[in-house]
């Protein structure tokens, strides 16, 4: 498709999923706020409206919780055809929304925004009301999510990561009990093939997390230790790190230097704890199990995006930049969310295989940080490809076919971004 014709139909995409003063990722599957959906979406809308870009993050940040917290989905308006909605949830938040986080992309957008502002002065005004947000989000990532002081935060709940059913965390659920799970139907196999999706067992812990917290108040001081799942995932430290960084500079044009300097330091801090996680081994960022205190054998994308924190050595930038040409090699399109090369690697089901081009996106604005331009540039060129196929959710490796949902939000909008 020409690049004019990619853009319309990108546009018209984020046109249809707008409601207003947020967007869906897609209707039907998942008819309601999303959060690093929303802050990924927002890069989109600022190449067609600036003014709605910045709604977008304002709109989640408007259902912060008061310890810090922003929550994954905001449901902003009932709708039967997403499970598990708010009365399993049960959050008891002004406006219903669920009780765990997301990947903090919110800080790395907003710089991005700024860099990029047409209309400065109500950007910059609008960047100081959400800039202490996204702060205080930070810190309750560090509070409640590293009561040790490590460095690096754990994720409570495999939903938190943005990559629901990677294989990073089979292991790690299987130290999650599944009875006592209130009877459930599932609404995600009724949108899309059951084949591309979690299985049931990884379903059930999923819901036995969800209820465990539920009956523990939401209490965010507590939910930490007393979860079953703890992993610490690279690449979400990564995105937290790059995030930190980027609020650092954020608030250093502000005139705030007390808060950047506080900021530069506990992103060095996470720099460091970071390369805990590398494995020489595998030759990338590898996942920690903090339940069982070891490193996760498995090899997925979460642990090359380390590359947006511009983490390690240039020689491990290098080897993960390689790690991205060999899937690549052994797939056809970049970046598969798992080595191929895995056994439990499967090209069609969610997080366990499938391109995904937000993850694509985040891969190429840290390969061009380290210098590894021309991989970015494959990634790019991979992602034009795949999107021949339609604006799906994500996409096969080895055929580049569109999967799961169609028409998706953040895709059309990493689209904007990939036609620069
Ligand atoms: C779910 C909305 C979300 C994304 C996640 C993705 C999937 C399913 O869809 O989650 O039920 O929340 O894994 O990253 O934010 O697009």
């Amino acid at each position: 498709m020409a690049s004019q014709d990619l853009f319309n139909a990108a546009a018209e995409i984020l046109a249809e999923n707008d409601r207003g003063t947020y967007t869906v990722p897609t209707k039907g599957l998942y008819p309601f706020q999303w959060n690093w959906d929303s802050c990924l979406t927002a890069l989109g809308q600022q190449k067609i409206d600036e003014a709605r870009a910045w709604t977008e993050i304002e709109t989640l940040f408007a259902h912060q919780w008061p310890d810090g917290m922003v929550p994954h989905i905001i449901f902003h308006q009932h709708d039967d055809g997403y499970f598990p909605g708010p009365t399993v949830w049960k959050t008891g938040r002004p406006t219903d929304t669920s009780g765990i986080t997301q990947p903090p992309v919110a800080g790395l957008v907003l710089r991005l925004l700024m860099r990029r502002a047409k209309d400065l002065g109500t950007c910059t005004e609008r960047l100081r009301t959400l800039l202490p947000k996204v702060v205080a989000w930070h810190d309750w990532f560090y509070r409640c999510r590293d009561p040790q002081g490590t460095g690096v935060i754990a994720l409570l709940h495999p939903w938190e990561s943005g990559r629901d059913n990677s294989i990073d965390w089979i292991d790690a659920l299987m130290n999650v009990p599944d009875d006592g799970i209130d009877p459930y139907v599932r609404r995600d196999t009724q949108h899309v093939d059951a084949s591309q999706r979690p299985t049931k067992a990884e379903y059930d812990r999923y819901l036995y997390l969800v209820q465990h917290f539920r009956s523990l108040g939401w209490d965010n001081e507590k939910l930490h230790d007393a979860s079953p799942f703890q992993v610490v995932d690279p690449g979400f430290n990564a995105i937290l790190i790059r995030s930190e960084e980027d609020l650092a500079h954020l608030a250093d044009e502000l005139g705030m230097a007390e808060l950047a300097q506080r900021l530069h330091t506990r992103a060095e801090k996470a720099r460091v704890a970071l390369e805990t996680l590398w494995s020489e081994e595998a030759g990338q960022y590898l996942c920690f199990d903090r339940k069982k205190g070891a490193l996760v054998d498995s090899r997925s994308v979460g642990g090359l995006l380390p590359l947006l924190a511009k983490a390690g050595t240039p020689e491990r930038q290098a080897q993960l930049a390689e790690r991205i040409r060999e899937w690549r090699s052994k797939g056809k399109f970049s970046v598969p969310s798992h080595d191929p090369a895995d056994p439990r690697f499967e090209s069609k089901r969610y997080w366990r295989g499938p391109c995904w081009l937000i993850v694509n996106y985040l891969l190429t604005l840290g390969l061009a940080d380290c210098g590894q331009g021309e991989v970015a540039r494959e990634v790019v060129d991979d992602s034009l490809a795949m999107i021949e196929t339609g604006f799906a959710e994500y996409y096969d490796p080895i055929s580049g076919e569109a999967l799961g949902g169609g028409r998706f939000t953040w895709t059309a909008a990493m689209i904007l971004e990939f036609l620069r």
